[in-house]
C-alpha cells in the first residue's frame, strides 16, 4: 500500500479534479504491475495496473489507495474489470467519498467473492486525497492558508521588506504545493504592496499554472500590474461586487482577464460566495497567500481548511511590521481558530508548521 501512495504521487497536479491513485498487483509474493492515475480522463490506477498483464490476475492481489469505482465515468467501472482478471483479493485504504461510489465498488467485489480488505494506510490515503475529499463532497475548494512568517511572527518588516524570510528549500516546497493546487489567491492590497506573479516556478520542470483568483471588492485593480500583463498566458480571475465600474471590467476583459461578480457582504466581496462559484468551475483547491485581511475573513467566515505556516528562524520586530493574520481580531482566546492534526516539517532552516481549521 505504501508503494500504491507512493504510485499515485506521481499523478500530482495532473488529475484535478479527481484523486490521486496508484495500485500494485501482487502474485505469489510479487509485484507483477503497478499503475497510477496519471492524468485528469485518463486510466484509472487499477486498469493503468491491469493492461500490464493484459487483465489476467487470477489470483493475485490488487493494493490500490482508493476504493475501486463501481460507476460509469470517464471510463468504465474499475471492478468490472478487477472481476474479470480473476484476483482474488484486493486491498483497499479508503473507502471512496465520491457519493457515485461510496462503498458500492467494495459491495459488488465482495458479491462476485472477491475478498476485500478496508483501511490500510487510511489516514495516508485520506491526507493524500484531502481535495478530492472535500471537493467530492461539498463542491466546493479545498483552502490553504500559506503563510511565511519569522519567529516573532511578522511577514514583512515595518517598510514591507519581505524577501526572504525563509530558504530557497522551503521556498521550493511552496511552489510544489502551487504545482498541485487550482488556484491562488490573494487579496488587492497584496496586488498593489508587492505586485506579485502568482505562479509556479519549479526548478527543471514545466509547472502547472494554477488560476490567480484577485479579491477586489471595487476593482481597484491598476492595469500595469503583472497579473493583468500576463492574463493572456496564466489565467486571472477578479472577483468584485456590482461596486466595480462596467468600463473597467471591459478594459480587463480586452487584457484577457476575467472579472466574476460576487455577492456583497458588508462592502466586501462575500467569500462564501465566491467559493461556490469557483467550485462550479471545477476548481477544486485554492492556496491563500494573504495578506492580514483576506486571511482574517476567509478564517472567520470558515473557508479555511488548512493551514501551512513556514517560519523563517529569523527576528525582525517592529510594532508596525506586517502579521499573517490581522482584520479586526479575537478579543477572547476561547474565540480563537483552532488548528488541530499538527504536523511538522523542518527544511535545511526553516521549519513548516500544517494543521487543520477545527469546524465550530
Ligand atoms: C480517478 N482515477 O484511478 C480512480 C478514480 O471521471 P471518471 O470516470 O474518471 O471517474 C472519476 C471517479 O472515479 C472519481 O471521482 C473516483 O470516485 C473514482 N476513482 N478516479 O480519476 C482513479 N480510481
Ligand atoms: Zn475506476
Amino acid at each position: 500500500m505504501e508503494r500504491a501512495l507512493t504510485l499515485a504521487k506521481l499523478g500530482w497536479g495532473k488529475t484535478r479534479p479527481n484523486p490521486l491513485v496508484g495500485a500494485v498487483i501482487v502474485k505469489e509474493g510479487k509485484v507483477i504491475a503497478e499503475g497510477y492515475h496519471h492524468y485528469y480522463g485518463g486510466d484509472h490506477a487499477e486498469v493503468d495496473a491491469l493492461k500490464k498483464i493484459k487483465f489476467l490476475a487470477k489470483g493475485a492481489a490488487i493494493y490500490v489507495n482508493l476504493e475501486p469505482c463501481s460507476h460509469y465515468g470517464k471510463t468504465p467501472p474499475c471492478v468490472e474489470a478487477i472481476i474479470k482478471s480473476k484476483a482474488k483479493k484486493v486491498v483497499v485504504a479508503l473507502q471512496d467519498p465520491n457519493p457515485q461510489v461510496a462503498g458500492r465498488g467494495i459491495k459488488i467485489l465482495r458479491k462476485h467473492g472477491i475478498e476485500v480488505v478496508l483501511g490500510v494506510l487510511e489516514e495516508e490515503a485520506r491526507k493524500l486525497n484531502e481535495i478530492f475529499i472535500k471537493y467530492i463532497t461539498t463542491s466546493k475548494p479545498f483552502c490553504i492558508l500559506k503563510t511565511a512568517m519569522t519567529l516573532d511572527g511578522k511577514i514583512a518588516t515595518s517598510n514591507g521588506d519581505s524577501k526572504w524570510i525563509t530558504e530557497e528549500d522551503a521556498r521550493a516546497y511552496g511552489h510544489h504545493i502551487r504545482d498541485r493546487v487550482a488556484g491562488i489567491m490573494v487579496g488587492i492590497s497584496t496586488i498593489l504592496a508587492d505586485d506579485p506573479q502568482l505562479n509556479t516556478r519549479i526548478l527543471n520542470k514545466e509547472g502547472n499554472q494554477p488560476v490567480r483568483i484577485i479579491v477586489d471588492s471595487k476593482l481597484r485593480i491598476p492595469l500595469e500590474v503583472n497579473v493583468v500583463k500576463t492574463a493572456k498566458q496564466q489565467p486571472t480571475l477578479i472577483a468584485t461586487t456590482n461596486k466595480a465600474s462596467k468600463e473597467k471590467i471591459e478594459e480587463l476583459a480586452k487584457l484577457g482577464v476575467e472579472v466574476l461578480m460576487v455577492e456583497e457582504k458588508n462592502g466586501k466581496v462575500n467569500l462564501e460566495d465566491l467559493m461556490i462559484q469557483l467550485g462550479q468551475r471545477k476548481i477544486d483547491s485554492i492556496l491563500l497567500e494573504g495578506g492580514g485581511t483576506l486571511n482574517y475573513s476567509a478564517l472567520d467566515v470558515g473557508i479555511v481548511d488548512k493551514v501551512m505556516c513556514f517560519i523563517g528562524p529569523k527576528i525582525i520586530g517592529g510594532r508596525n511590521a506586517i502579521t499573517p493574520v490581522e482584520g479586526t481580531g479575537k478579543s477572547l482566546i476561547k474565540d480563537a481558530f483552532i488548528v488541530e492534526d499538527i504536523s511538522l516539517e523542518k527544511f535545511r532552516k526553516d521549519i513548516l508548521i500544517e494543521g487543520y481549521i477545527r469546524r465550530r
